[in-house]
């Protein structure tokens, strides 16, 4: 297992200015840290996984909830919300939570050993993709493990904007602690609670052309809008966790997934990570 995670190595390391917009407003937002051709090849492998070209658990793949209830007729890509744990099966999915452009700086916020407790794509369709209310990660993320911070990171893969449905963040609000989530009505997938103690005059639209990155505490509270535009509004999402987090063993929980290992040492009897690569796809019935 590769160790080599020194700090003087870090070529993308945060920079004292972000480090400490970091501490102040919970989150940071680079541009231009992945080109429209790697964009292009997580693109067309979710559209090949959509299409059965590719091979992936079905149990992963989620459609929009107006399609799933038969509100709106769509197929193919336009008819699909996300789909979960892609970087557990997809070796280029994989590469990409290791990339150092999105690794470097999680380093010196998380230390050197880092996991990886998966990812998630999501297509956000044409005029029928929907938003997410505001959450704060960590009330989705806290009955699994024992640790005070994860990171997110979102790359924007076509270009976010109000119209097609960006993220919302309450710059701050990482320090409010975890507010209470609750049951929401709407269309929304009903996998969704919502920080009802968020208020909406409080957030700032995160518009960002394609290739950026925003890294995200797992306590700021988030939330993105509607896809009204006649355009995709893409992205991909990698949450990472420190090795010497602690693993909250519940037995009541099915479908437990494993971490993956990301860099440095790993603290195995806490976490138990996979440090092999991609997993199998598990058979279907
Ligand atoms: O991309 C979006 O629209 C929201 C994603 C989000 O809130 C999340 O993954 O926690």
């Amino acid at each position: 297992m590769s160790t080599d995670t020194s700090l003087p190595e870090r070529e993308f390391a945060l920079t004292p200015e972000e480090q400490s917009a970091w501490e102040e407003n919970g989150y940071i937002v680079r541009y231009d840290v992945f080109t429209e051709k790697e964009n292009d090849v997580l693109r067309q492998i979710a559209d090949d996984i959509v299409e059965g070209k590719r091979p992936f658990p079905a149990d992963n793949i989620n459609q929009n909830a107006l399609v799933r209830d038969g509100k709106v007729e769509e197929s193919g890509i336009h008819a699909m919300h996300k789909i979960h744990h892609v970087s557990f099966y997809i070796p280029e999915f994989l590469a990409r939570v290791r990339d150092p452009r999105l690794t470097d700086p999680i380093v010196d916020l998380l230390g050197p050993n880092l996991l990886s407790q998966g990812n998630l794509y999501i297509w956000k369709a044409p005029k029928i993709g929907l938003g997410f209310p505001w959450h704060q990660d960590k009330w989705y993320f806290n009955w699994q493990y024992k640790t005070e911070m994860t990171v997110g990171t979102w790359t924007a893969i076509d270009a976010a904007d109000k119209e097609n449905g960006c993220l919302y963040v309450i710059p701050g609000s990482h320090k409010y602690g975890i507010l209470e989530h609750e049951d929401m009505e709407g269309p929304q997938q009903n996998e969704f609670k919502i920080a009802r103690d968020a208020k909406d005059e409080d957030g700032v639209a995160v518009e960002l052309p394609p290739g950026s990155v925003v890294w995200f505490n797992n306590q700021l509270l988030h939330k993105s809008t509607d896809n009204h535009s006649l355009r995709f509004r893409r992205c991909n999402v990698v949450h990472y966790i420190s090795g010497d987090a602690e693993r909250v063993p519940k037995k009541d929980v099915k479908n437990v997934r494993p971490v993956m290992w990301v860099r440095g040492g790993t603290y195995s009897e806490k976490m138990e990570p996979v440090d092999f690569d991609v997993l199998p796809i598990p058979k279907s019935d």
